[in-house]
C-alpha cells in the first residue's frame, strides 16, 4: 500500500490558466494531474477540492483502477466533461506516481516504446491563403512533417485558428464571451484554394490537415471533404457538432477524405458508434477531458479494432503535464496515428519544467521517470487566475451558432 496522504490544486495563468492536481503518498513520491477546462477552470478545481480530493486521501496510489472505478463507477452523476476532467487529474497523477515508483517513464509501465517519435502536426494560420501558406513554409523548415492549415475568410473579421500573434492561437481571449461572426457559404469556397496553394508551395512530401471546428451541416461537410480530395489532406476535424455521431454517416457517403472528431469528447460512449461504424478515421480525445491514460486506453483499444487510428487533441490549453502524459500514450499506442502539438509560450514552458523535446517533426517523452512533467509552485503563484472565455459565433442574421 502506498497511502494517499495529501493532494491539492494548483490554478496558475502564465499567459493562459492552467488547473494541475498534485497528489502527495507516504514516503515523498509525488505526482501531477492536469485538470485544465478552458473558461471553466474553476468549476473543475472546485469538482476535486470539493469532491474528489477528500475521498482520495487514505487510498492506496497503486490501484489506480479501483481509484477510477471508484469517482466513475462509484458517482450517480456520471460522464461530462468536468467530472471527466477532475477523475483525469487523479488518474494522470496516480500514473505518474506508479512509473516513479518503478524508476520507469511511463511508456514502459504502459508495455514499451511502439515506435522511435510521435510524429506532431504545428499550426500554420495567416489572415490570407498566401500568409498561411508562408507560415505552413517555416513549418516545413522547422522539420514538421504534418500541418494544420487555417486561414482568415474574406468577408469575416475573425474566424477559427487565425492568431493575431503567429506563435500562441488563444481563443479564450477576454473575461465575457468575445462575438464573432460566421458563414459558411463565405468560408466554403476558401479551404480548397487554400489547400491547392499549399500543395504548389509545399510539395507532396508532407501532411495537411484542417479543422472545421464544428461548424458545419453533415452535407456541407461532406462536400467540403470532396473539394479537398484532390490534395489528399490528413484528415478533415471536426466537420459537424459532435453531439449528434449519425451525421456522419452522411458524411462519410459523399467523401473519402479522412475524418477526425473527438476533443470535446469525455467517454468511450460518445465515440462507441463512430468507431464502431467506422465512420472517422481518427479519434481525438486525450488524456485530459476523457477520463486519463486508464480510460483514453480504452477508446483506444476499441478504436484499433475498427482500423481507427489516435489524433489526440493538443492544444495549448492543455497544460504541459498533459501533453507529458499524451506522449507517453502515443508512444505506446498500437493504433497511433498522429498527435497535435501547438506549443507552449517560455511562460508556460518555465513553471512546468518537462522532459519531453523536439526533434524532426515528432516529440519524445524523454527517459524521466513518471509522465517527465513537474510545475515550479514558486514561480506558478506569480501568475494569479484571470477570468477567460472562449467566443460565441453568431451567422450574420445575429441567429447563434456553433463556435
Ligand atoms: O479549448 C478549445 C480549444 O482547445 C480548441 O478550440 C482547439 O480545436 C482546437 C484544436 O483542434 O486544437
Ligand atoms: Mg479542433
Amino acid at each position: 500500500m502506498l497511502k494517499i496522504t495529501d493532494a491539492r490544486v494548483i490554478v496558475t495563468c502564465p499567459g493562459r490558466n492552467f488547473v494541475t492536481l498534485r497528489i502527495e503518498t507516504r514516503g515523498g513520491l509525488h505526482g501531477l494531474g492536469d485538470a485544465t477546462l478552458n473558461g471553466r477552470e474553476l468549476a473543475v478545481a472546485s469538482y476535486l477540492t470539493g469532491h474528489i480530493i477528500p475521498a482520495l486521501i487514505g487510498r492506496d496510489a497503486q490501484a489506480i483502477e479501483d481509484i477510477w472505478q471508484y469517482f466513475y463507477r462509484g458517482a450517480y452523476w456520471r460522464r461530462g466533461p468536468v467530472t471527466m476532467s477532475a477523475i483525469a487529474a487523479v488518474d494522470t497523477a496516480l500514473w505518474d506516481i506508479k512509473a516513479k515508483q518503478a524508476g520507469l517513464p511511463l511508456y514502459q509501465i504502459l508495455g514499451g516504446a511502439s515506435r522511435t517519435g510521435v510524429m506532431v502536426y504545428g499550426h500554420a494560420n495567416g489572415s490570407s491563403i498566401e500568409e498561411t501558406v508562408a507560415e505552413a513554409q517555416r513549418y516545413q523548415t522547422m522539420g514538421y512533417r504534418a500541418i494544420r492549415l487555417q486561414s482568415g475568410v474574406p468577408g469575416l473579421a475573425a474566424t477559427y485558428g487565425v492568431s493575431r500573434d503567429k506563435l500562441f492561437y488563444e481563443p479564450a481571449d477576454a473575461a465575457l464571451p468575445t462575438e464573432t461572426i460566421w458563414s459558411s457559404a463565405k468560408y466554403l469556397p476558401t479551404v480548397a484554394k487554400l489547400f491547392e496553394a499549399a500543395r504548389e508551395a509545399l510539395g507532396w512530401d508532407i501532411h495537411l490537415l484542417h479543422d472545421g471546428h464544428h461548424r458545419l451541416t453533415p452535407i456541407e461537410a461532406g462536400r467540403l471533404g470532396r473539394d479537398l480530395e484532390p490534395y489528399r489532406p490528413f484528415w478533415l476535424e471536426d466537420a459537424t457538432p459532435a453531439e449528434n455521431p449519425a451525421a456522419f454517416r452522411l458524411i462519410r457517403q459523399h467523401t473519402t477524405t479522412p475524418l477526425a472528431v473527438g476533443e470535446v469528447f469525455n467517454s468511450i460512449w460518445d465515440a462507441k458508434l463512430l468507431i464502431e461504424e467506422q465512420l472517422i478515421d481518427y479519434i481525438r480525445t486525450t488524456v485530459l477531458h476523457a477520463g486519463g491514460i486508464t480510460h483514453l486506453r480504452r477508446i483506444a483499444s476499441l478504436a484499433d479494432l475498427y482500423g481507427v487510428r489516435t489524433g489526440c487533441h493538443g492544444a495549448t490549453d492543455l497544460s504541459p503535464v498533459c501533453m507529458g502524459a499524451a506522449l507517453h500514450f502515443d508512444l505506446w499506442v498500437p493504433n497511433f496515428g498522429i498527435q497535435e502539438y501547438m506549443r507552449h509560450s517560455a511562460e508556460t514552458d518555465a513553471v512546468f519544467p518537462h522532459a519531453y523535446s523536439f526533434n524532426d517533426g515528432a516529440l519524445h517523452p524523454g527517459e524521466a521517470p513518471g509522465h517527465g512533467v513537474d510545475i515550479d509552485e514558486k514561480l506558478a503563484a506569480e501568475y494569479p487566475y484571470r477570468p477567460a472565455s472562449l467566443p460565441i459565433n453568431r451567422l450574420e442574421d445575429g441567429t447563434m451558432h456553433n463556435w
